[in-house]
């Protein structure tokens, strides 16, 4: 933890830049390097854009583009700004947009160049007033080219550590997905906190693959680099190819259990190609202790898992030098209280049962953006956020994740409620009843599997693929649609999920 108060985040970037201006920052696929210096300039430059086109301190600015270098920048921008972010996955629909423009109400929006038409009519239909846009490289659009024409430097809005930086949307159980809004401070402390016990230095180089419209991408991995004054071999998104071609060049690697099964099944993937690497970090969904072992038996490497929530940023670790243990998620963060307790009584319970973990520190986030209701059932009244997770905590202190209270499946490190796919599904013409379940997949972890009773005979897979489309971002649409004359259910008619998921555990098995 940090000894004083944490400072806001935009602080941090400027403290590395003031005292290592020509320190690499980003550093690109094809070896270009940009140094901190020449990020703060071009930082300065998206900010004085944003206030050109009418941003001012505490206004919402979401961003929905491909994953570039000016892409990142738009984060620190925001933040020199005043303003509080507003990421959004790029896969996500119109009508997916149209939720979270309509909640979030933001001052700018910045979007693809392909997507400028249509979101020029969301944003009219919002009342959004302003739009820029960006292309995939990031060196287009009329964000790049307006930046070009504004000062290299300015001022920062006047922050508060406790003040609003980002608003991240996690979808919910039932109904509307809610904005965790997290303080500058929520996120500077959790940065100090990973700095000091994974032992971050300015020496470090982390390859980064992931996208940067989540937790861990975004904050995990960008904030724990400008908070070390380290440097990112910044891709455009992972592939196990270029992993392996760019991995002598670094020393840490972050990763989705999806990034360490696919460089396992990399034939590149080697002792030697892992040999000057002196950290493998995973987190975003369950990494099974087969892969844990496989990594170890091929690198040497005993990979350390980690794990966070959107709202809590990271609340645990297995230690930098203790033992990794395969299929635990370690200690809670120096700083983080975390309790085991019983779901329905709220009662804590003793070591090594199983209940609702629920956690306390400067990391949990403050609660939804407009949902007062929604945050005061989600924390206890002594403070402590109800995660949703099932765990214990075994006689080492070490914290074993087993299941999740929530209906809620995780495939490649994305978050999918089957709630919303069946209400997507529920509005086919032809579906009479859906029960979206997660299988096991050898790929993502879990696969989002759609059982439907149909009373159009004609219907089948592809067409409930194709009426989707519009509706749900191809990573939460199911990857298989199975037909049941009848969706089993208990005796009070409720679904028995448990079921299906074990009647068809095995359709992807490898
Ligand atoms: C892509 N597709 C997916 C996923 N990703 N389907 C299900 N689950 C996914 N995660 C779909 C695409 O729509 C496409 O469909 C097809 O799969 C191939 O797409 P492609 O882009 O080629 O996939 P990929 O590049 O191989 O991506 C898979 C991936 C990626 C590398 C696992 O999803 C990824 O980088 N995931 C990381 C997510 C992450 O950062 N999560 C952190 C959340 P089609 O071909 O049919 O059109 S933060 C968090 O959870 C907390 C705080 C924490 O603890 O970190
Ligand atoms: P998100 O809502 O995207 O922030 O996802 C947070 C959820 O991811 C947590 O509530 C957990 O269910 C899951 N998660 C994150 N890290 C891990 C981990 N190391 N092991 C198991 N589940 C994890």
């Amino acid at each position: 933890m940090a000894d004083t108060a944490p400072p806001d985040m935009f602080s941090l970037f400027l403290q590395t830049c003031r005292e290592t201006p020509d320190a690499p920052f980003l550093i690109a696929a094809d070896g270009t390097v940009t140094p901190y210096a020449g990020a703060q300039a071009r930082v300065a430059q998206i900010a004085n854009l944003f206030r050109a086109h009418g941003v001012k301190p505490g206004d919402r600015v979401a961003v929905h583009v491909e994953k570039s270098q000016t892409a990142l920048l738009t984060w620190l921008a925001a933040l020199q700004a005043g303003a509080v972010y507003l990421p959004l996955n790029p896969a996500y629909t119109t009508g997916e947009l149209r939720y979270f423009l309509g909640d979030a109400a933001p001052a700018l929006v910045v979007c693809r160049t392909a997507d400028a038409a249509p979101m020029q009519v969301l944003c009219h239909e919002l009342g959004v007033p302003a739009l820029l846009t960006l292309d995939p490289a990031g060196t287009g659009g009329t964000l790049a080219e307006g930046m070009a024409q504004q000062p290299a430097h300015g001022d920062a809005a006047p922050a508060d550590p406790e003040g609003l930086a980002a608003i991240l949307y996690t979808s919910g159980t039932t109904g509307r997905s809610k904005g965790a809004m997290l303080s500058h401070s929520n996120l500077s402390s959790n940065a100090l906190t990973l700095r000091s016990i994974w032992r971050f230095t300015a020496h470090d180089r982390l390859l980064h693959a992931l996208p940067i419209f989540h937790t861990h991408g975004l904050f995990v991995a960008t904030n724990l680099v400008i908070a070390s004054g380290a440097a990112m071999l910044f891709l455009p998104r992972f592939d196990a190819g270029e992993a392996v071609r760019l991995m002598p060049q670094a020393s840490v690697m972050m990763g989705v259990p999806t990034f360490y099964s696919r460089l396992l099944d990399h034939p590149g993937f080697t002792r030697e190609c892992a040999a000057g690497m002196r950290l493998f970090i995973s987190g975003s969904a369950p990494l099974s202790a087969e892969t844990h072992k496989a990594f170890r038996a091929r690198t040497g490497h005993a990979i350390l898992e980690r794990y966070g929530m959107t709202e809590t940023n990271m609340n645990t670790s297995n230690p930098h030098d203790g033992e990794r243990l395969p299929g635990s998620v370690g200690h809670p963060l120096p700083g983080v209280a975390l309790r085991i307790a019983d779901p329905e009584s709220a009662k804590p319970l003793p070591q090594g049962e199983i209940g609702v973990i629920e956690v306390r520190g400067p990391n949990v986030f403050s609660g939804y953006w407009q949902m007062p209701e929604k945050t005061a059932q989600e924390f206890r009244a002594d403070g402590f956020f109800i995660t949703g997770d099932m765990g214990f905590i075994d006689d080492r202190g070490y914290v074993h994740i087993v299941g999740r209270a929530r209906d809620l499946i995780i495939a490649g490190g994305l978050n999918i409620y089957p709630a919303e796919v069946e209400a997507a599904l529920d509005e086919i013409p032809g579906v009479a009843e859906s029960a979206v379940i997660g299988v096991p997949h050898p790929d993502l972890g879990e696969a989002v599997v759609a059982v439907l009773r149909a009373d159009d005979p004609a219907l089948d897979e592809a067409a409930v693929i194709a009426a989707l489309a519009d509706r749900l971002a191809r990573f939460k649409q199911p990857r298989a649609v199975l037909f049941v004359p009848e969706l089993p259910r208990n005796a009070m008619g409720k679904v028995q999920k448990a079921a299906l998921r074990s009647a068809h555990a095995a359709l992807f098995a490898a």
